[in-house]
C-alpha cells in the first residue's frame, strides 16, 4: 500500500543548527549565540557559528534535496536575522537570504514549510525579560507579521513554535539550553503560558496578513505511549498515559497541546502544578486556541505501558533493546500509536514534523556512508506510519530529522542525524545510504516499504 496522493515527503532543519553566518548581513545576536560561548555548555566547546554553512551553500543543499526527491522542506527562520533587536528595525539582508532560499526551493519544486521559531530567540529581547515579559507574545506576533507580509506570496505553510517542551523546559527550568535559566516552577509556567499566547497571536497575524491562503500548524513534541499488548485495557492505559500530566516538569504532551487545540489546560496538570500556576484572564485561552489547519508533531520514541489496578504501568524494555547513538530507544510503533491517539483527541490532520535518529556515521573505505541502522529505522518507522494511514488516521506529511548532519545544541557536532553526511571541515556533502533509500520511498510514495 502506498501513502495518499499528495502526501508530503521531506526533511526538517532549524536555522541555528545549519545556517552558520551568525555575524553576517546585519543579523542580531540570539540567546544561542551567547550561550555557546559560555564554558562548559556545549560538548567540546563547539558552536553553530559556521555549522553547515548553509547560509552560503543553500543552493547546493537544495540541489541535493531535489536529487533525493523531496516534495517539501521544513526549515526555520532566524528571528534576529529579520529583526536584529527582536522588534523595530527590519534587516533587509536577513529577509533577502530567505527570499533566495524560498526561490531556490520553489524552483526545485519543493514546497517550503516555514517554522517561525526554532529556539534562536533575539538576545536583545532576552535582556528585556524574554519570554517572561508580558509583551513577549506581541513581539513574536510582530515578527510573524513581518515574515508573512514578506514571504506569503510564495509561502503558504507555516509552523509557529517548535517544541515548547524544550525551549521552555530545557531553556528556562533545567538550564541545559539557551538562555540557560533555572527558574522556579511558577516562572517556568509563566514562560510557557506566554509562549502559548505567542503561538495564538502569531496564528492571528499570519491569517490577517497572508497574501495566499495560509495553512498553519504548530510543532510540539508528540510521543505516544505504546500499549504493551493489543488488549483493549492496555490500549486504554496507553491512551491515558499519552495525555497524562503527572510530574511538575516540562515532559508531557497535553500541557502544550490541549490549550492550543482544545482551548483549556488539562485538569490533571492544573492539579499537579497547583498554586504555582500563574493567573491569567480567561480570554488568553481564546487567543491560544486558534483554528489550525494541521497539527505538527515531533516524534522520536515513547515507552510501553500495560493496564494495572493502579493505572497505566510502565513495562521495561528487554535487555539489549536497540538504542540510537543518542541512547534513545528504537520504538517504531510510536509512529502508529501517535497518529492514532493524537488524531482521535485533536481531530486535526497531522504532519510528522520531525522523526529520525542519530547514528555513528563515517565515510567508509569505499567513499560512501553506510548508515544501515538509519535505513532500517526509516523502514520500520514508516511502515508503522503507513499502518496508521491505512487505519484512517489522517496524516499529510513526513519530515525526517534531519536533512543533513548539523549542530545538535548542547551536544555540538557529536550527534549525526542527517540523511546527508557533512564533513564540517571541508563542508563537503555526501548522500548517505539512507538518503538513497528515502529517495526510493519518495519515488514510490511508500509502496516500496
Ligand atoms: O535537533 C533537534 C531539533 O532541533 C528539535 N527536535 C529534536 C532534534 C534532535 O534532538
Amino acid at each position: 500500500m502506498s501513502f495518499p496522493k499528495g502526501f508530503v515527503w521531506g526533511a526538517a532543519s532549524a536555522a541555528y543548527q545549519l545556517e552558520g553566518a551568525v555575524y553576517e548581513d546585519g543579523k542580531g545576536f540570539s540567546v544561542w549565540d551567547k550561550f555557546v560561548r559560555q564554558p562548559g555548555k556545549i560538548w567540546n566547546g563547539q558552536t553553530g557559528e559556521v555549522a553547515c554553512d548553509h547560509y552560503h551553500r543553500y543552493q547546493e543543499d537544495v540541489n541535493l534535496m531535489r536529487q533525493i526527491g523531496f516534495t517539501g522542506y521544513r526549515c526555520s527562520i532566524s528571528w534576529p536575522r529579520i529583526l536584529p533587536s527582536g522588534t523595530g528595525k527590519i534587516n533587509a539582508g536577513g529577509l533577502a537570504f530567505y527570499d533566495r532560499l524560498v526561490d531556490a526551493l520553489l524552483e526545485a519544486r519543493i514546497v517550503p514549510y516555514i517554522t517561525l521559531f526554532h529556539w534562536d530567540y533575539p538576545y536583545e529581547l532576552f535582556i528585556r525579560g524574554g519570554w517572561l515579559n508580558p509583551d513577549s507574545p506581541d513581539w513574536f506576533a510582530e515578527y510573524a507579521k513581518i515574515v508573512v507580509e514578506h514571504l506569503s506570496d510564495r509561502v503558504s505553510h507555516w509552523f509557529t513554535l517548535n517544541e515548547p517542551q524544550c525551549f521552555v523546559g530545557l531553556g528556562h527550568l533545567d538550564g541545559q539550553h539557551a538562555p540557560g535559566l533555572k527558574l522556579d516552577i511558577s516562572q517556568f509556567l509563566q514562560v510557557g503560558h506566554n509562549a502559548l499566547l505567542a503561538h495564538g497571536k502569531a496564528v492571528q497575524a499570519i491569517r490577517a496578513n497572508s497574501k495566499t491562503p495560509a495553512r498553519i500548524g504548530y510543532a510540539p513534541q508528540g510521543n505516544a505511549t505504546i500499549p504493551f499488548t493489543l488488549k483493549p485495557e492496555d490500549v486504554e492505559a496507553a491512551r491515558r498515559d499519552t495525555f497524562a500530566v503527572t510530574q511538575r516538569n516540562t515532559w508531557n504532551n497535553a500541557w502544550w497541546i490541549d490549550p492550543v487545540c482544545l482551548g483549556h489546560y488539562p485538569e490533571d496538570g492544573l492539579r499537579v502544578f497547583g498554586d504555582s500556576m500563574p493567573e491569567f484572564p480567561e480570554s488568553d485561552l481564546d487567543i491560544i486556541h486558534q483554528p489550525l489547519d494541521f497539527l505538527g508533531l515531533n516524534t522520536y520514541f515513547g515507552k510501553y505501558v500495560k493496564a494495572s489496578p493502579n493505572g497505566p504501568e510502565e513495562v521495561s524494555l528487554r535487555p539489549g533493546h536497540p538504542i540510537t547513538a543518542f541512547d534513545w530507544p528504537v520504538l517504531p510503533e510510536v509512529l502508529y500509536w501517535t497518529p492514532r491517539f493524537f488524531y482521535e483527541r485533536y481531530q486535526l490532520p497531522l504532519i510528522f514534523a520531525e522523526n529520525g535518529m542519530s547514528n555513528v556515521d563515517w565515510i567508509s573505505v569505499d567513499g560512501k556512508v553506510h548508515d544501515a541502522q538509519r535505513v532500517d529505522y526509516l523502514t520500520l518507522y514508516l511502515r508503522q506510519l503507513q499502518r496508521a494511514v491505512n487505519d484512517g488516521f489522517k496524516v499529510e506529511g513526513y519530515f525526517h530529522w534531519s536533512v543533513m548532519d548539523n549542530f545538535e545544541w548542547s551536544f555540538g557536532f557529536r550527534e549525526r542525524f542527517g540523511l546527508i553526511y557533512v564533513d564540517f571541515e571541508s563542508q563537503k556533502r555526501l548522500l548517505k545510504d539512507s538518503a538513497l533509500w528515502y529517495k526510493e520511498i519518495i519515488a514510490t510514495n511508500g509502496a516500496c516499504l
